[in-house]
């Protein structure tokens, strides 16, 4: 007798890891759900293996019965990449239980972690271990490595340590065909042929499952200050950056800027967290400084900076957070734009990255294109300008109502912002990806050969479009 799908994928994960819409009790709309609750999809089952061999297994039966596979980590991505679609035919890979610490190897710098390991709980493995991993960005505590790969996360603390793409040294995958790619190596140097690894960071699950990674950590600063600067304009936030990478050196481990709209929304549905200086400047920055000597080393040097950056005229007021707690505190008001912007109401969001020396201007020229266009249209500007990656979104007007906002402005004030970007020589997407949000619109701003190199990568790898249909490439 022949077994269905779902009864071979219960035999292969266990019955109680095989969730279906056949339990009316069984509420999948956690994995079917977008975290912005922008999509519902429909999925055929959740999936959720306990270790590689189990992906496997189950990718080699999908494939079998040309059953597409969404891969999902803490379905926590922004671009609708995660989710199944509406048809009900596709499961969904859930790989939340493969969450262990498989080695940590001091000598080398690095950590082996299962793909679904939440990324908080790796911050804290490396911590005990007396590393630093570094990424670092609002979903932490729900985000797993693998989605970080699989979107080439960036976070907050890329203008010292790079995206996630350069954190990784090595990765498990298991291909669409069911195969394994043994390539934890934790090698920092490897230049025997192509760059496979490089190749399906970043492809949000399109090229392979990926299983395991190992990752780069690094030694624990001796201090970390955090200061809170109002700015009086973006080109002085952009003069500001400037002297932090001159003052600072590598010890400028984080530059966010963020518009007065974008903190008002903070204020407005948190004001528990009491956001300072905000009401009387258009722009505030957030910097930090990690410090391998000492914490007054670093508190001289970001005295001396601001000092500087005042008499400059780039910063009118500031404040250094005194410990620990009150530096938390400033993190933790610039991580809930997100929510206060969510609470306010529907938006478009852009994940845009320009030149820095071209943000001022690109701000400038696009806010006026818009507000012509939208009439009182509210920007909510803010994100990592340190590595010239800005989330410029966009709220409907006070009091209009978001759905119809949304049915009637949200295609053309895509096309108006990365006609923009394009001719700023920017990107659309800077680090949440292309997921099926960006998908129409990438034909349109990608360099046509890179386009089809992608394509025939995409024909190669997994000819049947097992993974991931309809993101990135459509
Ligand atoms: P999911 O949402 O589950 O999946 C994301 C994509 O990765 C999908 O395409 C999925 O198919 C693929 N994928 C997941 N797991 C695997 C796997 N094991 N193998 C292959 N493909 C896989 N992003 C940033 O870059 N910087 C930020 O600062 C940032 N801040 C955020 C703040 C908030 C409040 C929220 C809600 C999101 C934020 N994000 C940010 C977006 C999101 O958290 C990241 O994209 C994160 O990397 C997604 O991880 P995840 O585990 O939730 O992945
Ligand atoms: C951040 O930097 C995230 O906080 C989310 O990338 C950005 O909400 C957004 O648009
Ligand atoms: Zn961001």
């Amino acid at each position: 007798m022949t077994m269905t799908l779902l009864e071979q994928l219960r035999h292969i994960c266990g019955p109680a890891n095989v969730l279906t819409h056949e339990d009316p009790a069984t509420d999948l709309s956690p994995w079917e759900q977008d975290w912005r609750k922008r999509v519902t999809g429909r999925a055929l089952a959740v999936v959720r293996p306990g270790d590689t061999a189990q992906v496997v297994a189950v990718v080699k039966t999908c494939a079998a019965h040309q059953t597409p596979i969404v891969p999902q980590g803490g379905n926590t991505g922004l671009v609708v990449g995660g989710v199944p679609d509406s048809s009900g035919t596709q499961i969904v890979l859930s790989m939340t239980r493969m969450n262990a610490v498989r080695a940590i190897d001091p000598a080398n710098l690095t950590i082996t972690v299962e793909a679904g390991c939440v990324l908080q709980n790796l911050q804290v493995a490396a911590d005990k271990a007396g590393f630093l991993f570094p990424l670092s960005l609002g979903a932490e505590g729900s985000c797993t490595i693998g989605g970080n790969l699989g979107t080439n996360a960036g976070g907050t603390q890329v203008v010292r340590y790079g995206n996630t793409r350069e954190l990784c040294l090595g990765l498990e995958v298991v291909t669409a065909q069911g195969e394994i790619w043994h390539g934890l190596s934790g090698l920092r140097k490897d230049n025997t042929g192509y760059d496979l690894r490089n190749l399906m960071i970043g492809s949000e699950g399109t090229l392979g499952i990926i299983t395991a990674a190992t990752m780069k950590l690094f030694p624990q600063p001796a201090a970390q200050l955090t200061a809170w600067a109002a700015v009086p304009s973006m080109e002085a936030a952009v003069q500001l950056l400037g002297l932090a990478h001159q003052r600072l050196g590598p010890g400028l481990t984080g530059f966010e800027v963020m518009g007065q709209f974008a903190l008002s929304l903070v204020d407005k549905h948190f004001p528990q967290l009491r956001v300072p200086l905000w009401q009387g400047t258009p722009w505030c920055v957030l910097l930090e400084n990690s410090d391998s000597e000492s914490e007054s080393h670093a508190r001289g040097q970001f005295e001396s900076l601001l000092e500087a950056a005042l008499e400059q005229g780039c910063v009118s007021d500031a404040v250094v957070a005194e410990n620990l707690t009150q530096a938390k505190s400033l993190w933790h008001i610039r991580e809930s734009i997100t929510m206060a912007q969510a609470q306010e109401g529907l938006n478009i969001k852009h994940d845009i990255s320009i030149p820095v020396s071209r943000i001022p201007a690109f701000v400038a020229e696009t806010d006026a294109l818009l507000a012509q266009n939208v009439p009182g249209v509210r920007m909510v500007d803010f994100g990592h300008l340190g590595d010239g990656n800005l989330h410029y979104n966009v709220q409907a007007p006070e009091g209009a109502d978001g759905s119809v906002f949304l049915r009637d402005f949200e295609d053309r004030v895509n096309t108006w912002v990365f006609d923009q970007v394009q001719r700023f020589g920017g990107s659309i997407s800077a680090e949440h990806g292309v997921g099926e949000q960006k998908v129409h619109k990438l034909p349109i701003y990608k360099d046509p050969t890179a386009l089809a190199m992608m394509r025939a990568v995409k024909q190669a790898l997994d000819p049947h479009k097992l993974l991931n249909p309809g993101r990135v490439l459509g």
